[in-house]
Formats: C-alpha cells, sequence, structure tokens
C-alpha cells in the first residue's frame, strides 16, 4: 500500500511540474509540516512541502478562471491512499439524522440534475504573511485562492432523497484523507443545515470542465460558494446529518475567528469564538507584479475583487502609496460567487519608486480595511492589496 500511495504522489507532483522533494515522498505522507522556502517550482509556489501546500502566483489572476495546475493546493495531511477513492468501491454514505440511510456509488450520484457554478476558493489561512504580531502556522501571502468552475449536483438533492430528520441541523462532511499517526484527528467538518440545502452548494466531480483533480479532492469535494475553503471537504465519503456542531479539533479549535473584534495579540480567553463561513470583501492586484520596473507613460494595472455570497460595486486604485485613490473599471458582468475583474489606466509621470494599492467594496457598502483585525488563528486576511514598483524614464 505505502508503494501505491507514494507513486500516487509522485505522479501527482510530477503532474503539476512540481519537482519530487529531496529525500523521497514517503515522508509527504507524515503529519509533520515541513516549511518550504516560498520559492517558485513549477507553476506553483510552494509554502509547505510535507504535505504539499502552495500557492498561485498572483500573475495568474490576470486570467477569470485559474486553471487546474495552477490552482493553490492546501490539505492537512496530503491525498487518500489510491485505495479508498478507486472509482469502482468508492461509495458515499449519508447517515445520522435521516430517515433513509443512503449509499451512492459514482455513476448513481451523476444521476441527479447536474448543475455548474462558477466560485472562488479561498483558504481562511491566505495572507496570514501580513498579520501582525506574527501568526504561527502556514504564511500563505497572496496566492491561497481561485476562480473555477465547478461541476456537480446539488448536496440538497441527495439529502432530500435521504429525507433529514427535522432535529438534522448540521451537516457533517468526512474525506478519505487519513493522518499518518493515529493520535491526530481526522479533517471533520460541519456546515449549517441552511448552507447545506442552498440550491448552489455542490457536490462536485468537475473542475474547469475535467475530472477534479487528485490534489483538488477526486473524485468528489463540496463546494460551498461565498464561503472560506474550509467546508470545501475533499476526498468525500460520508455525510452525517446531527443535532449539533460537529465535535473535535477541527471544526472547535481550528478555524474559528473572535465574534467581536479582539485586542491585536490578546490571548483572549472568554472571547466568543465562531466557525470561519462567509469571504469578507477582497482585491489583489494582478499585474504589473510586485518589484516590476514600468516606464513612463500609460500602465494597465488589472485584478479580480470578490466578496463571497455579496457582488462587488467598486474597486479602488491608488498609484500614490494610498494619498489619492481612484475607481477602477469593472470588467466583464457580475456573477454570484465568482470573482470581478477590473483595471484601471494609470498614466504614470513621476519617476522613482512608489507603491500601488487597490481596495474593494462589496454590495452591502463594506469596504477592504486598510489591515484586517488580528486573530488568533491569523485568518480572513483582507486588507488592501499592496505592490511596489519602480517608474523608470
Ligand atoms: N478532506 C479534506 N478536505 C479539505 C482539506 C483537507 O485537509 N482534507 N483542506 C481544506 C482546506 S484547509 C482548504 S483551504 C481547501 C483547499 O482546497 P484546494 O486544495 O482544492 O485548493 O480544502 C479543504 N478541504
Ligand atoms: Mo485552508
Amino acid at each position: 500500500m505505502a508503494v501505491t500511495r507514494r507513486a500516487l504522489l509522485e505522479r501527482v507532483l510530477q503532474g503539476i511540474g512540481v519537482g519530487v522533494v529531496a529525500g523521497g515522498v514517503d515522508r509527504a505522507l507524515a503529519d509533520s509540516q515541513v516549511e518550504a522556502t516560498g520559492q517558485a517550482s513549477g507553476p506553483l509556489t510552494v509554502r509547505v512541502s510535507r504535505p504539499f501546500d502552495a500557492e498561485t502566483p498572483v500573475r495568474e489572476f490576470t486570467s477569470w478562471l485559474t486553471s487546474n495546475e495552477r490552482f493553490f493546493v492546501r490539505s492537512h495531511f496530503g491525498p487518500p491512499s489510491a485505495e479508498a477513492i478507486q472509482p469502482e468501491s468508492w461509495r458515499l454514505t449519508v447517515k445520522g439524522l435521516v430517515k433513509d440511510e443512503l449509499t451512492l456509488t459514482l455513476p448513481e450520484l451523476k444521476k441527479f440534475d447536474p448543475i455548474t457554478i462558477t466560485a472562488v476558493l479561498q483558504c481562511s489561512g491566505n495572507g496570514r504573511a501580513h498579520h501582525r504580531p506574527k501568526v504561527p502556522g502556514v504564511q500563505w501571502e497572496r496566492g491561497a485562492a481561485g476562480n473555477a468552475q465547478w461541476t456537480g449536483v446539488r448536496l440538497r438533492d441527495v439529502l432530500q432523497r435521504a429525507g433529514v430528520k427535522p432535529q438534522g441541523l448540521h451537516v457533517q462532511m468526512q474525506g478519505a484523507d487519513r493522518p499518518a499517526l493515529p493520535t491526530v484527528p481526522l479533517f471533520t467538518r460541519s456546515i449549517p443545515i441552511a448552507k447545506a440545502l442552498h440550491p448552489d452548494t455542490l457536490l462536485a466531480y468537475e473542475m474547469n470542465g475535467r475530472p477534479l483533480p487528485l490534489l483538488h479532492g477526486a473524485p468528489l469535494r463540496v463546494i460551498t460558494p461565498g464561503w472560506m475553503a474550509e467546508s470545501c471537504m475533499k476526498w468525500l465519503t460520508e455525510i452525517t446529518l446531527r443535532a449539533d456542531e460537529t465535535l473535535g479539533y477541527y471544526m472547535q479549535q481550528a478555524y474559528r475567528i473572535p465574534e467581536t473584534s479582539i485586542q491585536q495579540g490578546s490571548g483572549l480567553p472568554g472571547s466568543v469564538m465562531v466557525p470561519v463561513e462567509q469571504m469578507p470583501v477582497k482585491s489583489l492586484i494582478a499585474a504589473p507584479g510586485e518589484g516590476d520596473t514600468l516606464k513612463t507613460g500609460p500602465v494597465t494595472i488589472q485584478g479580480v475583487a470578490w466578496a463571497g455570497e455579496s457582488p462587488i460595486t467598486k474597486v479602488e486604485v491608488s498609484c500614490d502609496d494610498g494619498k489619492t485613490w481612484e475607481p477602477a473599471r469593472l470588467v466583464g458582468e457580475e456573477q454570484p460567487y465568482a470573482w470581478r475583474q477590473w483595471q484601471y489606466l494609470w498614466n504614470a509621470r513621476q519617476v522613482g519608486p512608489t507603491a500601488i494599492l487597490c481596495r474593494a467594496t462589496d454590495a452591502q457598502g463594506i469596504q477592504q480595511p486598510e489591515k484586517s483585525p488580528w486573530n488568533p488563528g491569523g485568518f480572513l486576511w483582507n486588507g488592501w492589496d499592496r505592490l511596489s514598483v519602480m517608474v523608470a524614464a
């Protein structure tokens, strides 16, 4: 089995253009996280090599869709064993507070009505590296996010087939991935029934029109559009209806934020912590790039903006380090849950170093803050995006 797992992981890493890490990939399956240098390797910037956590270089965000090969990867233990997700033997079970327990094969699942939704996926830790004081954990910068088309069936339809009992208020999700050590808790999460029954919440088997890649949860994953990616369970095998939120580390300790803002760096005993859910309003500059040298004259600045379940109504750009702001042009059509591309034509006149910033506003009138409120997990960073450039004659 170890051989199968190793061969599988090797294929996966090579398939996305990442060289197999020195020392062999078997250690990639260990629980200990090995910090990488943050250097570009193939199409992704590797943050942790074992298990493989890597972010998308933001220049990719000049495209509306983020390709499967360049989509950020985050998992706690690495992909499951090949046996656990073999198409022939793979099953999805639905149990707990339901009238009829279900066991579905992939072909059976695909008989429900298919739908496709374009949605941003973003890790709650994206931008953790910007929090001050510094927060331990994967030091994600800007690219633990991406926009993709997800095809699958409605979680609602599957739940309705099983018949949710009135006491079933939370939907627990379990994937086939397992920690190497039995003492490490499983990555088990739950979402409230309202989000699970929302017609846009998916069990997805395709990403950008292709079979869901192994690193992104093959054969089936949950997509909760507009919500942080921690509820987008990969390698899904089990759904359990429960009366309460899932217990255990990944729901009760990790991925929680203070309900109200707290003092920077405080230990906060007593403060109420709630699970991360909605994605807050955020924007990024995709081009030019950090440290670029630009010529005087017209410069196209472009990027993306998104706000979870809320549309983007405005993006502003500053080319003088935040002194003055100008509205950017929103490109294309608004699509719920997808990001919105934007452009700004800057006439660069003054030679020398400057900083370019952007900030977005959503339909509720909420504007990106200059800096996000500090929190102990370093989650939900959505401060103004900022890059330094040099203007040369
Ligand atoms: N089964 C399983 N699902 C998982 C995870 C995991 O470790 N195991 N990681 C979650 C986290 S923390 C994130 S940010 C997203 C990342 O999705 P991606 O790798 O497809 O970008 O998957 C989520 N789903
Ligand atoms: Mo994450």
